[in-house]
């Protein structure tokens, strides 16, 4: 039933963007539909406002390919954020303007007993569907907000998202398959392509004890609807806890490896320095580095904005998210004053371990006074943010508390 819908989608993408010159194209819907922009408080940080297919006007960073930033109020009306208003993040130029769900197959190959191959329809009907609400964060997220600042896409903190994902387990489509006993790795490789041959192709892998994990998805749903087209239509891998690089989209090839992965995407890129923090002092650079992973601890003033101005006299509500790698929330706390003093917000629904959690705390505001709002997220295993940013070469783990000023009128 909601594949009827796939092949909507497929022609409204070959009736554009994506295949006629994203940036002409994409200038010109900036101008007709969206006339605003947004400004990261940041170098470089102007950002318009593009409606890309089956997505309402975005922060734009590149448009070839498609980098789009989650406008942050979006987060503070919708603990699940909508598949129109999730970010997007493409490496290569070459994403398929359609995929044609008749001769779509995922394909399980490499060290498994027996090569498989699946249509959607296959894997919605041989398998367990499962459901997971769970962050998909960009290792770049806030990359931006690096002092001193890093390359790399200069992303605010919107480039993050909440979700319900629903597909079915890798590792039963693996077990399907029979994984040989020499198997240490797991490659994932989408539809997309470099249109360069310098670029090499984006592909990565998990260790095989991680691919097996409970949760991790082949998802062909998300929201309760299919896979946006640049969200990864038709299947993605879903890798709750780990940062997005892992999730791949339009996956379409699965290799089971018996050795380390070395292809450019493991061994040159998205890689930490090996060390307890990840950090190094700004302008270092790392002698070793390991692949990134799991996701520190965060949370997020959602309604009130930096700069904003309240009024003062009756309590103000102050509303936020907070996630981390899957030990779910246990406390946030909320200075008012640059962090001298912490109260301890109101912890909201649990939509489960991988999901934002929302919370909420009444505070009393004095008038004409400034103000420096601070949240701070710990997790059930003791794990708390950073009070001062940590640095390193990439901009990746950000998790520092953030500050908001607000200042009240009289
Ligand atoms: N096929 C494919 N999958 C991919 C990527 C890509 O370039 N190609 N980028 C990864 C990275 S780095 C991120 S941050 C997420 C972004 O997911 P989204 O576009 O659904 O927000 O997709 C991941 N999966
Ligand atoms: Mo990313």
């Amino acid at each position: 039933m909601p594949f009827t819908d796939g092949l909507t989608r497929r022609r409204f993408l070959q009736s554009g963007l994506i295949a006629g010159g994203l940036s002409a194209l994409g200038l010109r819907s900036a101008r007709a539909s969206a006339p605003s922009s947004i400004d990261l408080p940041f170098d470089r940080g102007h950002r318009p406002l593009v409606a890309f297919p089956e997505k309402r006007p975005l922060m734009v960073m590149t448009t070839r390919p498609p980098q789009l930033e989650t406008p942050f109020p979006i987060f503070d009306e919708n603990i699940f954020t909508p598949n129109d208003a999730f970010f997007v993040r493409w490496h290569l130029a070459g994403i398929p303007t359609t995929v044609d769900l008749q001769t779509f197959r995922l394909t399980i190959r490499g060290r498994v007993k027996q090569s498989l191959s699946f249509s959607l329809t296959d894997l919605q009907s041989q398998f367990e569907s499962i459901e997971v609400a769970a962050v998909c964060q960009c290792a770049g997220n806030s990359r931006g907000f690096s002092e001193p600042q890093v390359a790399g896409g200069q992303w605010g903190h919107g480039a993050m998202g909440n979700a319900i994902w629903k597909g079915v387990r890798l590792r039963d489509v693996l077990e399907k398959a029979g994984v040989e006993k020499d198997a240490k790795h797991v490659r994932f490789d989408g539809l997309d392509r470099p249109v360069a041959d310098v670029t090499p192709d984006f592909l990565k892998s998990l260790p095989l004890d991680k691919a097996m994990a409970d949760q991790v998805l082949v998802a062909y749903a998300m929201n309760g609807e299919p896979l946006p087209f640049l969200n990864g239509f038709p299947l993605r891998l879903v890798v709750p806890g780990w940062y997005a690089t892992y999730w791949v989209k339009m996956l379409n090839d699965i290799e089971v490896l018996n050795h380390d992965d070395h292809n450019f995407w493991m061994d040159r890129a998205y890689r930490i320095p090996h060390n307890a923090c990840g950090c190094l002092a700004p302008g270092q650079k790392p002698t070793s580095t390991v692949p990134l992973s799991t996701m520190p601890v965060r949370s997020f003033i959602t309604n009130v904005n930096n700069g904003a101005t309240l009024s003062a006299g009756k309590p103000t509500l102050i509303k936020g998210i907070a996630f981390d790698q899957g030990y779910g929330i246990d406390q946030v706390l909320l200075s008012i004053d640059g962090g001298q003093h912490w109260d301890a917000a109101q912890l909201g629904k649990d939509y489960g371990d991988f999901s934002f959690r929302p919370w909420e705390i009444r505070v009393a505001l004095k008038p004409e006074q400034s103000y420096r709002f601070q949240s701070l997220a710990i997790n059930r295993i003791g794990e708390s943010q950073q009070l001062h940013a940590k640095w390193n070469p990439n901009g990746y783990l950000r998790n520092a508390v953030e500050t908001v000023h607000v200042a009240t009128s009289g």
